[in-house]
């Protein structure tokens, strides 16, 4: 049987590896789009995809240009599409606004259209986001909770959201939206607040920085794993038909929680080096988020088991691993 070819946007990123990583344990082809610079500096920008590389076909276009998308979709020809390409943090979509909303909305939107006109039978996935719900009217919230984005990049995903559900219900696309909340791992951008605390953690205990400056530390969210959040993507193109979920662990827990773990992880009472830096709070803070993934679990038959404990350790651990050895590591 002809191998499955999958098309991911995004690919570079924390989810777009595990995703690759996935799908071609499961025997696909793997297609992803990347931008020129990625390619012409591999070493900075494909790390995430070291171990899969050379399994991996990647071609470069940007998610600003339709018509390298169009060039890269109707060479590829994909099965699925899992885009994942964003805009996705949301401090700088306070600073550019402009930029966050054109590069994701338009982004989403040449995707959709591409596929439409060239390969309307492929399942499309969308990642769309709990900053969706921003001000939560309830806790915890699913499926039918209604949107409230505090941000340019949650009002971008609403519009993604709607999109998407659009391609669906206009033009009978197989297109379907996970609602995932924060998903962490080892894989993790810097500048996101786990890895920035699990990095400082260490970098502290080492003796390689003094303190750590953080914004909101009272903010809670529901933070789970990436690696297991991809595979609920995977489940809703396996199903016979199209739908949004929530994909979240049902727990959660403050960043000052946070920090308190990931600080005593090595050794280390967070309240030494935490300062509190007010130019890192948000203009509109999203307060509380929490999912309830029951309508994934129940349709997908997807399941998380993993504990927060066990996710600030595996990302403590890793940062231990990477800043020993540049500590060991000859001066060049
Ligand atoms: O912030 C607070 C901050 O930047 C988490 C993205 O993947 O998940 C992520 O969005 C919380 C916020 O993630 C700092 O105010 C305090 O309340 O790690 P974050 P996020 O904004 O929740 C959603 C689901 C996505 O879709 C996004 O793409 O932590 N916080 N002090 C801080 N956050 C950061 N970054 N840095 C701080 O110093």
């Amino acid at each position: 049987m002809a191998k499955r070819v999958a098309l991911i946007t995004g690919i570079t990123g924390q989810d777009g590896s595990y995703m690759s990583e996935l799908l071609l344990e499961k025997g696909y082809s793997v297609h992803g789009i990347v931008r020129r610079v990625a390619l012409e500096d591999p070493d900075h920008h494909l790390w995430r995809l070291r171990n899969v590389l050379k399994d991996l076909v990647l071609h470069s276009a940007s998610l600003e240009s339709f018509a390298s998308l169009h060039r890269v979709i109707r060479s590829v020809k994909p099965d699925e599409c899992y885009h994942l390409a964003a805009q996705s943090f949301v401090s700088y979509s306070f600073e550019d606004e402009f930029s966050t909303l054109n590069a994701n909305i338009n982004g989403t939107h040449y995707v959709l259209a591409v596929l439409h006109d060239l390969a309307p039978q492929c399942r499309f996935y969308f990642a769309g986001s709990s900053e969706m719900f921003g001000r939560a009217e309830e806790v915890p919230q699913n499926e039918k909770t209604r949107f409230h984005p505090r941000s340019a990049y949650g009002i971008s995903k609403v519009a993604g959201f709607e999109l998407t559900r659009n391609y669906r219900e206009a033009y009978g696309l197989h297109a379907s939206s996970g609602i995932l909340y924060n998903h962490e791992s080892p894989r993790r951008g810097y500048e996101f607040v786990t890895r920035k605390i699990t990095s400082h953690a260490v970098r502290i205990k080492l003796g390689l920085a003094r303190e750590l400056p953080l914004g909101n530390l009272e903010a809670k969210r529901d933070w789970g794993h990436a690696r297991e959040y991809v595979k609920a993507m995977w489940l809703m193109l396996q199903q016979p038909v199209p739908g949004d979920y929530v994909v979240a662990t049902g727990e959660n827990h403050s960043v000052r929680e946070l920090a308190e773990m990931a600080f005593s992880y090595v050794g280390l009472d967070y309240s030494d080096y935490v300062t509190v830096d007010a130019g890192l709070f948000r203009p509109a803070e999203v307060d509380v988020l929490q999912g309830d993934a029951s309508l994934a679990r129940r349709v997908l038959g997807w399941k998380y088991e993993l504990s927060f404990a066990d996710l600030v350790r595996e990302m403590v651990e890793e940062d231990l691993r990477i800043y020993r050895e540049r500590r060991s590591a000859p001066a060049t």
